[in-house]
């Protein structure tokens, strides 16, 4: 972590001089509190600071940085090459979204794939359904998961569930080697840049497609819409050549850029909608997120999502 000192600007004072390096960096405040930023889109003129009580672990792993950092307002916080993966505080929000509406979506599920994910936080989630009897963890970075089984106890017993198989590897080579037979695929993946590029590419959605049953369906980490809408436009597009029904859908995250974030849906056969059983749902206890409602609306976007896709 940088450690500077923050200038602080006064009204009317001009940002474009060498005191703005300073106020951006990660690092101690006048008042010895200590700040992470998440610099990932700095260039873009934004981004986000959390107040840290103290790095816990960091390590850097055959594929990227990883870092453990304890928070004053969110608790435990894993951050992969500076970008922020997942916090104690809000993470629910993104793994109920990532597993519930896939397997609520799916008239059967037994066999589903968790692509990266290797803090197990989606394996937790999946987990709660009954019917499932097979999750498979497949993630690039051993050290991923050996860091958050040390950190987030509740989703290292999860990896341990013995309907749970977590596989050390290439998840696109993996996916490769599978046909007709999971019945559903969440891609938990980082962002699409480095290690998870090839998770957003055409090959790696022909490849799910042949790895799913013939009523699969997949979910990806799709990025937010207020930031990153053409790269939503670009996958919907490209993943309709493939599925016969295409969806985003979104989830309110306060610890990732613009506070949302979104999910692109793929089904071979079944939309959202079809096949959501009120009795199935209502069994599932304790979720702090997911509902009926909130499974219907969250594929309902704003009128600049909708316009944007429409042409896709
Ligand atoms: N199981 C949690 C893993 C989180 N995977 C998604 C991380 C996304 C982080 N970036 C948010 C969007 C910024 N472009």
């Amino acid at each position: 972590m940088v450690r500077s000192e923050w200038t602080h600007l006064t009204p009317n004072q001009q940002v474009n001089d060498s005191t703005n390096k300073q106020i951006i960096h990660s690092g101690v405040d006048v008042l010895q509190k200590q700040w992470f930023t998440e610099e990932f889109e700095i260039e873009k003129g934004r981004c986000l600071t959390i107040e840290v009580k103290s790095l816990l672990e960091s390590r850097q792993s055959q594929f990227q940085k990883i870092d453990m950092y304890d928070t004053v307002p969110f608790g435990k916080m894993l951050v992969l090459d500076g970008v922020i993966q997942l916090t104690e505080f809000d993470n629910f929000a993104y793994h109920e979204m990532i597993a519930h509406v896939p397997l609520n979506a799916h008239p059967n599920p037994r066999k589903v794939l968790i692509v990266g994910g290797g803090d197990g936080g989606a394996v937790f989630e999946v987990l709660r359904h009954q019917q499932v009897e097979e999750v498979v963890l497949c993630d690039i970075d051993q050290e991923v998961v050996k860091i958050s089984q040390k950190y987030f106890p509740e989703f290292a017993k999860a990896l341990a569930d013995k309907r749970c198989k977590v596989v050390i590897d290439d998840a696109a080579k993996y996916v490769a080697s599978k046909e007709n037979y999971f019945d559903v695929i969440c891609v938990d993946s980082s962002d699409p840049i480095g290690p998870a590029e090839v998770l957003f590419a055409r090959e790696f959605y022909e490849n799910v497609y042949r790895a799913l049953t013939v009523e699969g369906i997949v979910v990806s980490q799709s990025e937010g819409m207020f930031y990153h809408q053409d790269f939503i436009v670009n996958l919907v597009a490209q993943n309709k050549k493939i599925f016969p029904y295409v969806a985003y859908y979104y989830t309110l995250i306060p610890t990732y850029p613009s506070g949302s974030i979104g999910f692109s849906f793929c089904s071979k056969k079944y939309t959202h909608i079809d096949k959501l059983d009120i009795k199935k749902i209502s069994a599932l206890r304790n979720l702090k997120y997911y509902n009926l409602d909130i499974h219907i609306a969250a594929f309902v976007l704003p009128q600049f999502m909708q316009e944007a896709l429409q042409g896709s």
